[in-house]
């Protein structure tokens, strides 16, 4: 049974998902909750998500929301499948735990990218991944693009990361879904 996300392939929270589910190579498929018409606020979808919003998934009888909890939870759950997105020894681990609160709580502080090449250090992990939605956004319907551009660091980091297939793969489902 593939795992259902519920969510729009249009909002980064539900990329999140999506993004790591490609890298986990885990099959998948996007329920539509159209948020133009408020449908994540309809009582059928609150007992999914209790705040009204997306993403939540349905894997088999287990049901979970909030992107990153849902990230960690596959990345942990397929350990040994896909991309390692938590890193092998406790200190790796710790250290991408960090940057994803960073990244959830404090969004701008990439002064990290000084000292290594991803956020946790010498390997893509779960904390680069879950800023790619968010940055797309800043980049683009954001205009703050400069904010990136102008920091070389950053800028390389951006490049790197927005360019893994994986993450190509959800941009294809978004202008797949405009163009529907
Ligand atoms: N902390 C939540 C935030 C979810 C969230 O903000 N979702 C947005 C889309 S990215 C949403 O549902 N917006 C519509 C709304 O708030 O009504 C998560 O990471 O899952």
């Amino acid at each position: 049974m593939v795992v259902k996300v519920y969510g729009t392939v249009n909002a980064a929270c539900p990329q999140r998902v999506m993004v790591c589910l490609i890298e986990k190579e885990v099959d998948f498929e996007v329920i539509h909750v159209d948020l133009e018409t408020g449908q994540q606020k309809q009582p059928q979808f609150l007992l999914r998500q209790p705040f009204g919003q997306v993403p939540a998934i349905e894997d088999g009888d287990f049901k979970l929301f909030e992107s990153r909890a849902i990230a960690r939870y596959y990345a942990t759950k397929y350990a040994d499948q896909g991309t390692n997105l938590l890193g092998t020894t406790l200190e790796e681990r710790a250290l991408v735990d960090q940057w994803l609160e960073v990244e959830g709580h404090n969004f701008n502080n990439l002064k990290r990218l000084c000292e290594s090449k991803y956020l946790a250090g010498d390997a893509f992990s779960l904390a680069d991944l879950s800023h790619l939605p968010s940055m797309r956004f800043l980049m683009n319907e954001g205009g703050l693009e400069h904010l990136v551009k102008d920091r070389k660091n950053v800028h390389s980091w951006w490049i790197d990361i927005s360019n893994r297939p994986t993450w190509k793969k959800v941009m294809d489902m978004m202008m797949k879904n405009k163009q529907a």
